[in-house]
């Protein structure tokens, strides 16, 4: 099949699924073209059915922001119509379903049929995508979408909830290349490098925007320094990170906290990492959180959106109230202090995490594009 993705290109997980997904469908000889203002950071060239189309804007003098929507949905009917594509599939609503809502007009009025597939993933439908601002476009881009998923259960009931959806969303959960997690694990683990053997090693990874609550991180980890000796290792980078700063040298946390910036290395440092914090004030499912359990590492979440999909309290981890990081501290040294306890949790972790592998999810995306190509017109 030939199919078009549309992506943020960054860190972010719905890039880091979008380009997972893609790369894997190339891996089945689909033809895979990446339509997004960058290359997608994730996306190595390893097949010859990918491509990679580059959004431009122009710079004009009146424009205070320019108009991406239009540049987007003017490059997707320029692909659609070279390639032959007959599927976009966009992740993240905003503003991607709206622009390929508008390419698939315009495709229309040229005889070009092309189904539009939208994923929904996190922050497009609850902080961002329901405030009043986008809310009647975002509403107006999934009922127009031919297929809509939504990654959890969880995100799929708050569609529900926040707008007037007249569609059926699918949930298909984010998934993982178990056998990447694995790999890096037998191969020598340099934990030596970070800590020293009696310290334990806990670890988040995020963009570090306002939603990951990295100050929390840092409280977690303060509890838990007090009574274990233990490494913290913060992965990303964003507009938190000097709040996140701040807090780790007013607790005088310096000596034992470790700023990695943004990394692809993540399931390098993961390999060695024993717990995974993500307190966050939403998650629609915490991708970061399933690749770390794929890394056999013990969760400790907060239990707000889709986490509890993914973070099964008292197995692979545990899951706070949010901002409740005493509970959470206290759940990490429940885990840690006793050897026998984090390595039971480690297990479960990593074979939950298997649940959501690569092999059970893509066939589900497979299906879809075929239903799309069935129902063509
Ligand atoms: O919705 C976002 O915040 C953006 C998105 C991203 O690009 O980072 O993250 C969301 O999508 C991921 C992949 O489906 C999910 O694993 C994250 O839980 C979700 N983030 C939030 O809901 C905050």
């Amino acid at each position: 099949m030939k199919i078009g993705i549309v992506c943020y290109p960054t860190f972010g997980g719905s890039g880091v699924v979008a380009t997972e997904l893609g790369m894997a469908l190339a891996d089945k000889n689909h033809e895979v073209h990446f339509i997004t203002y960058n290359q997608p950071v994730r996306l190595d060239f390893i097949s010859h059915n990918l491509h990679f189309h580059q959004v431009l804007l122009e710079e004009y003098p009146l424009f205070e922001y320019q108009p991406y929507e239009l540049a987007l949905s003017s490059k997707m009917v320029e692909v659609v119509e070279k390639h032959e594509l007959e599927v976009l599939h966009v992740h993240y609503a905003i503003p991607h379903a709206y622009a390929a809502f508008m390419a698939k007009q315009m495709l229309k009025e040229k005889g070009i049929p092309v189904k539009v597939v939208t994923t929904l993933h996190g922050t497009d439908i609850t902080l961002v995508g329901s405030h009043p601002t986008y809310k009647t476009a975002v509403e107006f881009s999934i009922n127009n979408s031919d297929v809509v998923t939504a990654v959890s259960n969880d995100l799929k009931n708050t569609t529900n909830r926040l707008f007037n959806i007249d569609k059926d969303i699918q949930v298909i959960y984010n998934f993982i290349d178990v056998d990447k997690y694995d790999k890096s694990h037998k191969k020598e683990c340099k934990r030596a490098a970070i800590a020293l053997p009696n310290e334990r090693i806990l670890t988040h990874v995020s963009n570090f925007r306002p939603v990951k609550r990295v100050e929390d991180v840092v409280k977690v980890f303060y509890e838990v320094n007090k009574k274990i000796p233990s490494k913290l290792l913060l992965v990303g980078d964003g507009p938190e990170r000097v709040k996140a700063e701040s807090l780790v040298n007013e607790l005088k946390l310096s000596e034992h906290v470790i700023f990695l910036g943004n990394s692809s290395e993540v399931p390098k440092i993961l390999c060695y990492t024993d717990i995974f914090l993500l307190p966050s004030q939403t998650e629609s499912f915490g991708l970061a959180a399933l690749e770390a359990m794929a890394a056999k590492t013990a969760v400790i979440s907060t239990n707000t959106g889709g986490l509890p999909e993914v973070n099964i309290h008292g197995v692979t981890g545990y899951l706070s109230d949010l901002g409740d990081v005493k509970d959470m501290a206290n759940n990490a040294i429940k885990i840690l202090q006793n050897e026998e306890t984090l390595e039971s949790f480690k297990n479960n972790a990593r074979d939950h995490a298997r649940r959501f592998s690569l092999g059970n999810i893509l066939p589900v995306y497979e299906d879809i594009y075929k239903s799309c190509y069935k129902n063509k017109v």
